[in-house]
Parts: structure tokens; sequence; C-alpha cells
């Protein structure tokens, strides 16, 4: 995943936007199949039963941060809404079924409300529920990759722009990623700021459970990338050949998602075909956990004034209010 810088671009439509994601994913899946580093990018778990299974990751005992995250969010909004003061602009990054932000928007009352998602249907939805629970909120959905280049509207005059980044992407960037996409919301946040949702280390145990769930919901994530090349690119991966693995990897601070080949095979793909070795790991997903402190550096080298943080009694997961620089 490389997130591009936040600029202005003629506005895509969601079907070119599949479309260059369909030619993407074969020439990723290739790329990994045929040579080490053998890694792909997560953004090819999310086609409609990706997303699908990641619903269900939210919902596992397991899977702490999309709970631990709703109750800082919904617990300090009052607080949250005074930080960041009302009537702002506010942009949210990868927006899905616009969940999180419900929680805030209560408070926080924003002017306008631009949810940008890749899925434009999901967002019609999304957005017309929206405007009929928040009378006088203005929802402006924008179709596009918010790693790529989109439109946005223009700003509005007094209306700060605050952008939200819930639910820990940024842990599935690589740091000079997560680096570049601060920076690129900088820029375009300038005058307001992000607020944005981190997870944090802790106990391992804790990390592998979540990443392990006793149902196999995350394994069954992981596995439909394999499905999902079967049924878009017509590859002939048998998926039962793979197994999930996902441990922490202390070192780097971050679990490591893998697909393990359990033996030698073939497959076929885009014309070529691949000899996999037995134990062949196909790196599909790094899921960074942070620490405050490496946080508040990242978002001071991206160029933010780091300004509150949230947190919930156990420390397991954080929100983050970062001040954008001043327009010029
Ligand atoms: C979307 N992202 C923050 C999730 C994470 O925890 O890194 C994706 C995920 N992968 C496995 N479980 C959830």
């Amino acid at each position: 995943m490389i997130p591009a810088l936040l600029a202005p671009a003629p506005l895509r439509t969601a079907v070119d936007v599949e479309t260059a994601d369909e030619a993407g994913f074969l020439q990723d899946l290739q790329r990994a199949l045929a040579a080490p580093p053998h890694s792909i990018s997560p953004k090819y778990f999310y086609d409609a039963e990706g997303s699908r299974l990641f619903d269900r990751i939210c919902e596992l005992p397991e899977y702490y941060p999309t709970r631990t995250e709703r109750a800082i969010l919904s617990e300090n909004a009052a607080d949250i809404a005074r930080e960041i003061g009302t009537g702002c602009d506010l942009v949210e990054f990868g927006a899905g079924s616009c969940s999180k932000v419900r929680l805030l928007l209560g408070d926080l009352r924003p002017r306008r409300y631009l949810p940008i998602d890749i899925s434009s249907e999901h967002l019609e939805v999304s957005a017309a529920e929206l405007e009929r629970e928040h009378p006088g909120l203005l929802v402006l959905p924008v179709a596009g990759d918010y790693t790529s280049t989109f439109h946005l509207p223009p700003a509005l005059a007094g209306a700060p722009r605050v952008g939200f980044f819930p639910g820990s992407t940024i842990g599935n960037f690589t740091p000079a990623e997560a680096l570049q996409f601060l920076r690129g919301a900088a820029r375009m946040l300038s005058g307001g700021g992000l607020l944005f949702g981190a997870d944090l280390v802790k106990d391992p145990a804790v990390l592998h459970a979540a990443y392990n769930d006793a149902q196999g919901v995350t394994a069954a994530f992981n596995l439909n990338l394999l499905a999902r090349a079967n049924r878009e690119l017509g590859a002939d991966f048998d998926v039962d050949a793979f197994w999930h693995s996902a441990f922490y990897n202390a070192a780097a601070g971050r679990i490591e998602m893998h697909l393990v080949s359990r033996r030698h095979q073939r497959v076929a793909l885009g014309g070529e075909c691949y000899e996999l070795d037995e134990g062949l790991a196909l790196h599909t997903e790094n899921s960074y956990k942070f620490t405050l402190d490496g946080l508040r550096r990242l978002a001071v080298q991206a160029g933010f004034r780091p300004q509150a943080v949230w947190t919930d009694p156990d420390r397991l997961f954080s929100v983050h209010w970062l001040r954008a620089p001043e327009r010029e």
C-alpha cells in the first residue's frame, strides 16, 4: 500500500478504481509469487467477501481494537469536540459504513462530513442514512482510494478541515508510508488537524490471540486473498494447501500475517505457472503496534503539532488529536 500525496486530482469513478485495482492485483500477486520478498499489499484483502470477514473480525472477543477504540471515542466525544471545536469540515479516510464517526457527530457538529471510500455504492447508502439521522449535516461522499489521489470539494471558508482516520489502519502502512501519508495529510489539513486511532504495543499473548482467533475468522480473511485471486483473476490456488500464520515480530514492533504453502505446488496465474516450495510464506500484512512517544515523534516529523491523546484504562489503544500547520 503506497499512500500517495493527498493532492486534489480529477474525480475518479468507482469503476475506474476497481479496474485499476484488478490490474494492480494481478501484477502485484505475480511479482509476489515470482521472487522474494514474496509480499503483497493488504489492500487486496478487501473485496466484498474480505470486507464481510473484516466486519466479523471486529466483533470477535479476541479482537480488542475495534471495541476499545469505539469506547474511547464514545466516552470522550465531548472532550474531543472541545479540543477540535465545532463547525469543522470533517474528512474521513476509508470511511466504509461510517460507523465510528457516528460516535462523534452529536458533539463535534461538523458543518460537512466528507467520507472517502473506494466503494461508492456503500458510501451513498451510508451518507443517506447519516443525513436522516443528523438533520442539518451535509454529507458529501467522495468515491476514491484515499491512499492514492482523489478530489475533494473546495474547503469551506471559516470551517477548518479536520481529518478522521480511525481503526489503526496507519499500522498497515510501512513506517515510510505512514510518514508519507501523514505528511500529505498535514498539507491537506492545514489550518485544521487530524484525529486518528493507533493500536499500542502490549503483551504479545494478547496480540497473538487477536490475530489467531479461535473461530478461524482471521485465517479465513487471510486465505480469502487466494480465493479472490481464483474468482477475479482466474488463478487456480488450492486454498486448502495454505495455512494462516500470524505472529508478533517484536524487533519490528508488528504483527505479521503470512500464507504458508503446506506442500510443494504449482499455481497458474495470468498465463504463467509458479512453483511454490513447501513452507514458502506469502507475506500478506503487517500490523504495526505503536508507543505513545513513537507516535508523537512520527506526528512531529510529519509536520503536525501533537495535542491531546485519549486511551483506555488498559492502554490497549489510543486516539490522537494533531494540529496541522497553519495555511501559508
Ligand atoms: C484494518 N487493520 C487495522 C486491521 C489490523 O488489525 O491490522 C486488519 C486486520 N488484519 C487482521 N485482523 C485485522
